[in-house]
């Protein structure tokens, strides 16, 4: 027998973030969290987040690239959502007074133009499902003490969604190759990782199918208009109060964000 239930680990998720208390691994206390239930507790805290007012405006995937997978210990890829919340405008700070220790990481990012349903979805066309192309930045800020979490425990909590960036390039697919589109991550002006798109999947629209099959499975099709974070080409990155990190890319041009 356990005393957690599906609107208890929202509420516990939902008080961290509001309270910036991080805490012990949810899968500690509820050794039963499965999988399932874990995206049973992903929607059901996005429902409370729609409760309260806010939009989805897409869905991020995580854990899509090796450099990730390695630093978080954790090889599946995942799904999560997207509010009209974490959108962070370019040139405003990452917000550290309301979060509890964001992190950076450079991604390549997609803007739907059409309807996307799994199961089925493949690659080719995942991509022409995709009206245009962006550099970005996801602001990563996990409810988990020291970012340390099982498989259940980071999909609970929304795969550690806080807010994100996209830079001021548009691009349509056609005009780029995605898996070899490099990217340069600088923190202070000093270079400290790089790769390309293929880091994601072998190719970011692989990622695109990926989500776009395991939603459908869960019923959910991806909207056009919808924004989709295909995962942290590189491993994610502190930012010092005033510092600047900058993701240069070959053809999807350069995107910045400032420590708050
Ligand atoms: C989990 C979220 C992973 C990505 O792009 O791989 C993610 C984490 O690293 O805390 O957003
Ligand atoms: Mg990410």
């Amino acid at each position: 027998m356990t005393d957690w239930t599906i609107d208890r680990a929202v509420t516990e998720l939902l008080d961290r973030e509001a309270s910036r208390r991080d805490g012990g691994r949810i899968t500690e206390q509820w050794p039963a969290l499965d999988l399932a239930t874990a995206y049973e507790v992903q929607d059901a805290l996005l429902r409370r987040k729609v409760d309260s007012g806010e939009t989805v405006v897409g869905v991020k995937l995580g854990l899509t690239s090796k450099a990730k997978q390695d630093r978080m210990g954790i090889d599946s890829p995942l799904t999560a959502w997207l509010t009209d919340a974490m959108v962070l405008p370019a040139g405003v700070p990452v917000p550290a007074e309301e979060l509890i220790h964001p992190r950076v990481e450079p991604e390549i990012v997609f803007v739907l133009g059409e309807r996307l349903a799994g199961p089925g979805v493949t690659a080719a066309t995942a991509l022409s499902a995709v009206r245009s192309v962006y550099a970005g930045f996801e602001v990563i800020d996990s409810r988990y003490t020291d970012f340390s979490f099982a498989l259940p425990d980071v999909v609970a909590d929304n795969a550690s969604s806080s807010r994100f960036v996209l830079g001021g390039k548009s691009v349509s697919p056609g005009d780029l190759d995605l898996a070899l589109e490099a990217c340069l991550l600088r923190v202070g002006g000093t270079v400290v990782a790089s790769a390309t798109g293929a880091a994601v999947q072998g190719h970011p629209a692989e990622a695109l199918a990926l989500a776009a099959n395991a939603l459908g499975k869960r019923g959910i099709a991806l909207e056009p208009g919808w924004i989709v974070l295909t995962g942290g080409l590189t491993d994610a990155v502190f930012v010092e109060p005033g510092q600047e990190v900058s993701a240069e890319f070959t053809t999807l041009g350069a995107v910045t964000v400032t420590g708050g």
